[in-house]
């Protein structure tokens, strides 16, 4: 049940906070290097299903020196095969609940963004990485493989060839070569990447929420149809987004010059 203010009740792996219009929750789990054990996942899953409706971007970040050192291993020795189809179903199920869900999330990295927990930012709408940020999916050399939907979105941030050389030689990328590849689109300095993310929080929290709604469920949907689909789709959703009273409001404002005008990078 969503309300206007109240979060979902959290495991103690994950803190949330509100910072007006941006809910902010992060991993909490340094002494584990926020490895991300199944109530850790169930705890997002509920976050993001319970999202107050007030809340107009969310702001993801780990605390403590890594980001997330990924999957909890000392969970993995006891499961055969059907318990973990049904654990990674698990995965999908609460990162899809974040992806397509009521807010855009912006994820701040820092440290390790390794295995599931490259998987997690992956599942975001939009990366700031700090200078510390390294990314990694060790599951290769640990003889396992990626469960967390990282073969579905990995392939289209980086591509295919890119992440089969991570699986296969154990390959890890800067901040810096993360940024030119795509997987994040900002950089920070060291400390500064929480409130960069904020910052960029808070602005997609001034977008109409159809607009948000229009990036965040409909472009990744038209961005996978078959081209004919896809300009229909287009048609229908921005014809919709204009007809918004609100959007009819800001187009006013700008023609009336009391709106900002696009600036220089
Ligand atoms: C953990 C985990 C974990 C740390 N599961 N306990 N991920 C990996 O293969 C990455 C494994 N972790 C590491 O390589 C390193 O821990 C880090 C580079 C991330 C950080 O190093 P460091 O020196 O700061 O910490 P540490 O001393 O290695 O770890 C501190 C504690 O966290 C230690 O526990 P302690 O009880 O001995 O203090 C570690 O055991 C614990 N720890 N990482 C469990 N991952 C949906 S499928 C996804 C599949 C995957 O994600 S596979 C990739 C798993």
């Amino acid at each position: 049940m969503s309300s206007l203010t109240a979060f979902a009740a959290l495991p103690a792996s994950l803190v949330a906070e509100r910072r007006g219009a941006v809910a902010v929750l992060k991993l909490n789990r340094p002494h584990k290097r926020n490895a991300l054990d199944d109530e850790t996942i169930l705890g997002i899953e509920a976050f993001f299903l319970g999202l107050p409706d007030d809340v107009g971007a969310v702001l993801l970040a780990g605390e403590g020196d890594h980001f997330s050192a990924g999957l909890d291993l000392s969970e993995l020795e006891e499961r055969d095969v059907t318990q973990g189809i049904a654990h990674s179903g698990l995965w999908h199920r609460a990162f899809e609940k974040m992806q397509f869900g009521k807010a855009p999330v912006v994820a701040v990295l820092h440290g390790a963004v390794v295995g599931g927990g490259l998987e997690l930012a992956a599942a975001t709408h939009v990366r700031v990485a700090e200078r510390s940020a390294y990314y990694a999916l060790p599951e290769g050399s640990r003889g396992i493989y990626v469960g967390g939907g990282g073969s579905v979105r990995l392939p289209r941030l980086i591509g295919v060839a890119r992440m089969m050389d991570m699986m296969l030689t154990g390959r890890t990328y800067s901040a810096e070569e993360g940024l030119a590849m795509g997987l994040t689109t900002y950089l920070a300095e060291p400390g500064q990447g929480f409130a960069k993310g904020l910052e960029l929080a808070e602005r997609i929290a001034g977008n109409t929420r159809l607009t948000n709604f229009a990036v965040t469920h409909a472009l990744p949907r038209i961005a996978e149809s078959d081209p004919a689909s896809g300009y229909a789709m287009e048609a229908l959703m921005s014809s919709i987004a204009q007809a918004d009273g609100e959007a009819k409001a800001r187009l006013k404002a700008f023609l009336e010059k009391r709106a900002p005008k696009v600036t220089r990078p």
